[in-house]
Formats: C-alpha cells, structure tokens, sequence
C-alpha cells in the first residue's frame, strides 16, 4: 500500500474523497501576479515605486526586461502545481520598436506578446489599471484629483484598460478580472473627506461607462485603509468600496493586507457571499503592516481557503496572490506562495465540513474543537504529493534545486 492509498483510506473514513479533492483542485485556477518578478516596476516608466506601496531588499537577479520576467514565470509555473492565470499590470505594457504610449493611450497590441505569452500556455489573463509610480500621480492622487487634467488621464487609463482586459478574455477565451486600486489618500488629518471620495465616484462612474461584456469582464474595485505616507485616510475605503460595488453591481476585492491588524479577511468572505454573485481575493502576508510577505501555509490562509470550500463557493471566488519580496530569489518567492495557496485549498477540500457544521449547529462545540485539532494530524502531505506528482512538479523541497540551479545559470549573470 503506498502513503497515498492510505492516507486515501483514513479521509474516506471521514466521509472525503481525495480523487474529487484533487480533481478539484486541479481544475481550480489561481491567478499569479506578474509583479513578483521584478519587484513591482513593469517597462512603462523609470519612476521610483509609489502609491504607499514597498518592495524591500535587493536580492540580486530581478527581471528587467520582458523576456525575462517571461522565462521567470516560466520556472516558477514549472514548480507550481494545479492551473494558473496570469494577472499583469497596465505598467506591464510592452513597447516595441522605440514606440512608446502614455497610461491614458494604451492599446491591446501593446499587449501583444504577454498575449501570445498566455495563450502558448492555455492561460487565461487578469489585468490591472496601475494608478502608481506615473508623473501624473499628483499630490498622491489620481482618480480623486481636484485637478480635472490629472483626474480626466487617470479616467482615460482606466477606460484604456478595460478594452485591453476585454481584448484578453476575446483572445483567451477566459474572462478577464479587471481590478482597480488606487493609492489616493492623505499623510493627515484631511480637512474634507467628502469630495475626494465624490470625485473616485464620478471616475469610476466615467470609466463604467464604457460599454462590456459582463461575462468577459469581471471589474474589482479593491478597497485599503492606509498606505505607507498616506496613513490617515484612504479615498477607497472598505466603505465606500463595498458601497461602490453594490450601488454598480461590480465585484468587491479584498486583500488580506488591507484591513485593521486583528480584523481577518476569512471572516468577511461569507458576508459578501451572501450578497455578490461573485467575490474576488488578494491573498497575501501582512506583517504588522500591509508589508506582502510571501504567502505561508499558516492559519488565516487556511481560513480562507476553508470559507471557499465550505461555502462550496469554488466557482465564485477570483483568487489572485498579491505579494513582492525583494530580499530573495523572487522566483522561490512566487513558487513558496503559490503552493501554499495550492495546498491550503487542498487542505480545505479534505475537510469533512458538513460534519463540523452539523456539530456547530448540534452546539457540540467540544467536540468541534475537538475535530479541528485531530484534523491537523490528517495525512494532508501524502494527498499533496500525490497531487504535485500528478501534476507533474516536484511534491517537496527537490524543487528548490531547479530554482539554485536556475539562479546559478540565468539569474546570477543579469
Ligand atoms: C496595494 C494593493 C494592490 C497592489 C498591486 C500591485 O496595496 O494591494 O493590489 O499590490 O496592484
Ligand atoms: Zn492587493
């Protein structure tokens, strides 16, 4: 008997079939944001890093060019199991042939090659409007400027990106997750709170206005509640964001990052459930602030991963990694978060809660607690390296010699 056909035994003891677990999984695609590689600067400008945003350290090797960041999210998919999108920025723009367009003049064939990138791999593609690191961020504001030049480029952009995003999902035949976050907010105490809040409505209204397809795009508004040197006031709070998002019958996006330090994303997914045909995540690692550490296997990713499955909500949650750390190999970052992201989900999908619910509801919480505990010692490991194999990438750390040896081969000689 191998350790998987045991392990295989004891869940079905619990009443889990692992076969549908993996075949789950398998089917379930995760969107791998393209930022990772080169610690959030994309081929558009040469400005520094802004929007209360941080990558930190330098760890030599970081993608610098297109065909690069290409061969990196190459290597790194070869170590990551189970189905990916690929979730690039606007900033991500290739230009060729010393062509060059402006935020507000993008088009979709300068996105061309991350097109042929994506469908080479069956991917399907999300897209992000980038309201950072421009010359036309003003005062730390873009969509909420009370100067209509700098507020009117931002809307262009925005309009500019959905008919990228749309372009995308005709292309790839998968619909496109369009998410908007802007940084726009106050270091102080600000004196008016209400217009800037008015002005992100009116943009997001003039950018809506632009006719498409709904079952190609998927627009996410992403709310924050401060960013590094805009600590007292976020224009898109989780407020006028959920609000936004219900008065416009768009979809909300939350990022783990973005919340109070004792508020947890797990407990909000079932709130918007019960109100959103569909919800979209930012899976990342705050640590003490929204620094986007690299994704663990630790207990509010599980959380999450758990308010997914037990909702059976597999099919209405857009899951997407959020998260950039320059102070290692960035191509370990990206495979260390991605599994986790994998496995905590298989770890949700081997467990038995209609059980747990059924204790919970019988008010045996003793025994719910009881449960909980002994199913950490399930044999989990066993049903993910039957799936890493399955999917044809190494099950444990024998994936991080490919990525030494990639390092030693390509990354070190950038
Ligand atoms: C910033 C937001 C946002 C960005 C990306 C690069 O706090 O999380 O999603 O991380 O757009
Ligand atoms: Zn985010």
């Amino acid at each position: 008997m191998t350790r998987y056909e045991y392990a295989k035994d004891l869940y079905a003891k619990i009443g889990i079939d692992t076969e549908k677990a993996i075949e789950k999984l398998a089917a379930l695609p995760v969107s791998m944001h393209c930022w990772q590689g080169d610690d959030v600067v994309g081929f558009d400008s040469k400005e520094a890093l802004s929007g209360g945003i941080q990558t930190t350290g330098n760890y030599p090797g970081k993608a610098t060019t297109p065909d690069e960041l290409m061969a990196d999210i190459d290597k790194a998919c070869s170590l990551i199991p189970g189905k990916k999108k690929l979730n690039l920025h606007a900033c991500y723009a290739i230009f060729e042939n010393g062509e060059f367009a402006d935020r507000d003049a993008l088009e979709p064939k300068h996105f061309a090659k991350w097109v042929e990138y994506a469908k080479a791999r069956g991917m399907g593609i999300d897209f992000n409007p980038t309201y950072f690191s421009h010359p036309m961020v003003k005062d730390n504001l873009t969509l909420s400027s009370p100067d209509e030049e700098v507020r009117t480029f931002w809307v262009n952009h925005g309009k500019a990106c959905l008919k990228i995003a749309e372009h995308f999902a005709n292309e790839t035949g998968v619909p496109c997750v369009m998410n908007i976050w802007i940084p726009d907010g106050y270091k102080d105490i600000p004196a008016d709170r209400l217009a800037p809040r008015a002005r992100f409505k009116k943009s997001l209204d003039e950018i809506l206005s632009v006719p498409y397809d709904k079952s190609k795009v998927y627009i996410t508004l992403e709310s924050k509640v401060f960013g590094i040197g805009l600590e007292s006031y976020t224009v898109g709070s989780a407020e006028f964001s959920l609000s936004y998002v219900n008065y416009k019958g768009i979809t909300p996006l939350m990022d783990n990052g973005h919340y109070h330090p004792t508020e947890v994303v797990s407990d909000k997914i079932s709130s918007l459930l019960l109100f959103n045909e569909k919800i979209a995540l930012h899976v990342t690692r705050g640590v003490r602030w929204d620094s986007d550490h690299v994704v663990i296997f630790d207990d509010e990713t599980k959380e999450i991963a758990k308010e997914i499955v037990a909702h059976d909500a597999l099919d209405r949650v857009f899951i997407a990694t959020d998260y950039f750390d320059a102070s290692i190999n960035r191509v370990a970052a990206w495979v260390i978060g991605l599994r986790n992201v994998q496995k905590a989900m298989l770890n949700a999908l081997l467990t038995p809660h209609a059980e747990l619910k059924a204790l919970q509801d019988s008010a045996n919480t003793t025994k719910l607690l009881v449960m909980q505990e002994e199913l950490k010692n399930y044999p989990l490991a066993d049903v993910w390296n039957e799936y890493c194999s399955r999917c044809g990438v190494p099950s444990g750390e024998e994936w991080f010699a490919e990525v030494e040896k990639y390092e030693a081969e390509v990354l070190s000689k950038r």
